[in-house]
């Protein structure tokens, strides 16, 4: 193939759906308007015994947190606590009080995260339209501020295709499709109705932490790959919100055409389908084994990180 007849995601996506100006030519949340008060209600009136479960991963970890490469991990550095007011670094406050305070940095997208919309692009265009150039010093457009004041809440299914498979977590590059989320709510006995917010069960970050995995060179995850039915299912079905155990939402190549992270792409930027990468759902995974119920409300909020391009994040879910 020539450098001039090279496949690109302009090409593999120009027949596929887009819902630029659909709500707006300000729009920063893209597929999250789907998710109006009664959806909210909805989520709320899956509740059955109040058993809840956070989402997020650890982070600055001691072993070193599990990152894309390109990326390292956060890094946790103590500024105050008990041996600096011993060496007379630190002085009690008026009346006695002593503290600890710590500082924390690394990277918007590692750790558990959402994704801003215009996080990644092609084509110099973000989603809805919005100029790469807005990305310059920080996002002027689409970044993760609006998403954070907004909120993802509404009824998440969990779809454990890890489980489905009969396997603890799905192996490096491999794939799966809208088919099989379908086959796999129908084998959980739950309905993935219009609006849902998904949560897609790997096992992959439960096996990188555990060791069974690690990140290496030709780092290839497991996850959705693409092709334009899943990207039409997508839309018809209005899903607001995806949210995996995986550092990236969907496999890392398309297996087809080689390109990297085509959802990213296809979903995000061309849809406004908003990303929650590296959740943690085991847990949650094996009470809805125990209970056969895969259904919950669902509620995230990433921090709002003024002109952020992503924002850490601890989704909850509610059964
Ligand atoms: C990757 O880690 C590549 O995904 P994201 O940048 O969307 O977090």
């Amino acid at each position: 193939m020539s450098a001039t007849d090279a496949m690109t995601l302009g090409r593999l996506l120009a027949d596929a759906p887009n819902r630029w100006s659909h709500w707006g030519a300000d729009d920063e949340v893209g597929a999250l308007n789907y998710l109006t008060a009664e959806e909210v209600k909805r989520g709320l009136a899956t509740v059955r015994h109040g058993r809840t479960f956070t989402l997020g991963v650890p982070i600055a970890t001691h072993e070193g947190d599990a990152v894309f490469p390109g990326r390292w991990p956060a890094k946790h550095f103590m500024v105050a606590d008990k041996a600096g007011f011993e060496n007379g670094h630190w002085h009690p406050l008026p009346g006695g009080l002593e503290f600890a305070d710590d500082y924390v940095t690394g990277f918007a997208q590692a750790g558990t995260h959402c994704d801003a919309l215009g996080h990644m692009w092609f084509d110099d265009t973000l989603w809805n339209g919005f100029a790469a150039s807005s990305t310059n010093g920080g996002m002027t457009k689409a970044g993760i501020m609006p998403i954070a004041e907004r909120g993802i809440v509404g009824r998440g299914v969990l779809l454990d295709i890890a489980r489905f498979r009969g396997k603890p977590a799905l192996d490096r590059a491999e794939t799966f499709t809208h088919h099989d989320l379908m086959e796999c709510a129908r084998a959980q006995g739950v309905e993935i109705l219009p609006h849902s917010i998904l949560l897609i069960r790997t096992g992959w970050v439960g096996a990188l932490a555990a060791g069974r995995e690690s990140i290496g060179e030709n780092y290839w995850e497991p996850g959705l790959t693409f092709s334009l039915d899943l990207v039409r299912w997508f839309d018809e079905m209005q899903i607001p919100s995806l949210v995996t155990d995986t550092l990236a939402n969907e496999t890392t190549y398309e297996p087809g055409s080689g390109l990297m992270l085509v959802l990213h792409a296809a979903l995000m930027r061309n849809l406004g389908v908003v990303f929650t990468e590296m959740a943690s759902l085991d847990v949650l995974a094996a009470d809805c084994a125990a209970d056969r119920r895969y259904e919950g409300f669902y509620c995230a909020s990433p921090a709002k990180v003024s002109k952020g391009t992503g924002g850490s994040a601890n989704p909850v879910f509610i059964k």
